[in-house]
């Protein structure tokens, strides 16, 4: 029976740059949770009978919201949810899932990158049928009537046994709990070539991933050892805990110290790797070097077509505007378009549907391709593990040719993290305002340029977002970039993209602090960093 419960509106259910983020003890305010799946579902039409995907990173609250979110499914007209064994599917495994099973769209739990817990974070997002996040334009209407809702509907119903896999009925509605696995890794091998990696492995190249006690344990597990024949223990932080282990599942310098270490010590293993809390990011590692984000979008890209999947070639790259510029070089010299979209991979979405972009990236470690329609952690460690079985080389030996043929981006991202909203906003206020008179001005030997606030105009659906970072571009080609984030959920965090090429015949193998150190020190003279926030260093450097 349906049940009809009246509620009133919470005036912050505002999505982000990837669904709803708060802290869990907002999440378990009474209606809080329902009141945002009611939204999701009140702004979409026609899924009387169709089918809803849902899952999550397995973090604290995860499976009471599943529950939840199974008992409105069947209210509100849903025929059959698929939801993964322990409520758990990562969110690119979602993302397949929901294409795979043409299901209309899905409810993914996941506050990512962020600590879960108790006192930390949780989230809540809605994918369309293509399988990627949401436009802003779903979004903006599922905020919209977050305010102004008065009731949600649900059904009278036990929770369902999600440790079980099999079909169970729901006031009508069936719920299957899928291997949440499976699906994701024949993808793969569809995509890659296992017979080489494997050969590769069994040869003697050894290998770390770092799950970060997060989603992707059980796929690398499946994947990495017993699919390609890496010895035991290759996988590390292998088990999901609902709290991460106490730890921020954030692939970088900071939270994967271990793994940097590891690759940076005696006796490192040929490559290593680490993925988020929902498994879409990746962290690629060589003996002695660590792979920025932004090149290995480029090395991945000017090598795709190794692997199977790829063979034929790719039909142009997609990169958010903070990434560096690496990717439009192999994208010049391949005669692909590049395409350059806000921070945020729901802005992906229309240029992999219409087939003008195959491999997309964000220098925040999120890489993917047309293959779903979200980035995604493993695919780039098995494309990379592909690249690495056909050309037997290092990692290092593959960059370097990288930066010989291509030049180099220097570049790195300077994190504030936990500043106080107003001091953050009025930094941003008061750079935007001095924009138009910026181009021509010397600060530490650096001359901008045209300088703007970048915004995007979608050339597939022509819609239009606005103040997505502001940009100071260099003579010579260096650039600083200013954006607040928008997954955070206490204060605000400033992120500062700092870039500058260098050519051929440059200077390939300087340090990036080194090659930088001129360009944080412009950021600093031109948007008041120090004296905004009172911050003399960044909380992360990535
Ligand atoms: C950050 C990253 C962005 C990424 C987003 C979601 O957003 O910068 O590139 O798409 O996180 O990634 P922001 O607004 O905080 O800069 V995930 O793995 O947290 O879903
Ligand atoms: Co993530």
């Amino acid at each position: 029976m349906t049940l009809t419960i009246p509620t009133a509106p919470f005036l912050d259910q505002k999505p982000g740059t990837s669904g709803l983020r708060k802290k869990v003890r907002v999440f378990q305010q009474p209606h809080y949770a329902e009141n945002f799946v009611q939204s999701v579902f009140d702004v979409l039409d026609n899924f009387d009978g169709q089918t809803l995907v849902l899952g999550g990173d397995g973090r604290f609250l995860n499976r009471e919201v599943i529950q939840t979110a199974i008992r409105m499914a069947a209210a509100n007209g849903f025929g059959r949810v698929l939801v993964g064994l322990g409520g758990i599917l990562s969110t690119p495994a979602a993302s397949n899932v929901i294409r795979k099973y043409g299901a209309f769209g899905g409810l993914i739990l996941s506050a990512s990158h962020n600590p879960g817990g108790p006192d930390e974070d949780f989230g809540i997002k809605y994918n369309i049928g293509n399988g990627g996040p949401a436009p802003e334009k779903i979004t903006d209407a599922i905020y919209a009537r977050s305010t102004v809702i008065d009731r949600y509907m649900t059904v009278d119903a036990p929770d369902i046994n999600l440790d079980r896999l099999g079909e169970t009925q729901v006031s009508g509605m069936t719920v299957a709990v899928i291997d949440p696995v499976t699906d994701y890794a024949e993808l793969m091998e569809q995509l890659f070539d296992f017979g080489a990696i494997r050969e590769l492995i069994a040869g003697g190249f050894r290998l770390s991933f770092d799950a970060m006690h997060a989603v992707t344990g059980p796929y690398a597990h499946e994947i990495l050892e017993r699919r390609l024949g890496a010895p035991a223990g290759t996988v590390v932080n292998g088990t999901p805990l609902p709290d991460f282990g106490g730890h921020h599942p954030d692939p970088n310098m900071v939270h994967a110290h271990e793994l940097f270490d590891q690759m940076f010590g005696p006796n490192a293993p040929d490559f290593g790797a680490a993925s988020d809390g929902d498994g879409d990011r990746n962290l690629i590692l060589g003996r002695n070097i660590f792979v920025t984000p932004s090149d290995s979008l480029a090395a991945l890209a000017a090598n795709a077509h190794l692997a199977p999947g790829y063979a034929s070639g790719i039909t142009g790259i997609a990169r958010s505007m903070p990434t560096s510029g690496a990717a439009d070089r192999v994208a010049h010299a391949l005669g692909l378009p590049l395409h350059e979209t806000p921070t945020g991979w729901k802005f992906f979405g229309n240029l992999l549907d219409a087939g003008m972009a195959t491999i997309c990236g964000e220098e925040s470690a999120g890489t993917g391709s047309d293959h779903v329609r979200e980035k995604d952690g493993l695919w780039a460690v098995l494309l990379w593990l592909n690249i690495l079985a056909v050309r037997r080389e290092s990692v290092a030996a593959i960059m370097a040719g990288h930066w010989k043929r291509f030049g180099r981006n220097y570049y790195a991202r300077h994190d504030y993290e936990g500043l106080e909203s107003i001091a953050a906003e009025r930094l941003m206020n008061e750079l935007r305002v001095a924009l138009p008179a910026l181009p021509g001005r010397t600060t530490a030997s650096l001359t901008v340029a045209p300088a703007d606030e970048f915004e995007y105009l979608d050339p597939v659906d022509g819609s239009l977002s606005r103040a997505q970072g502001l940009r100071l571009l260099f003579e010579g080609g260096a650039r600083i970039v200013f954006r607040l984030s928008g997954t955070g959920t206490s204060g605000a965090t400033l992120r500062v993209y700092l870039e500058r090429y260098e050519g051929t015949d440059g200077i390939l193998d300087a340090e990036t602090a080194a090659a930088l150190a001129d360009l944080v020190a412009a950021a600093d003279a031109l948007a008041g960093i120090t004296r905004h926030t009172g911050r003399t260093a960044p909380t992360v450097i990535t």
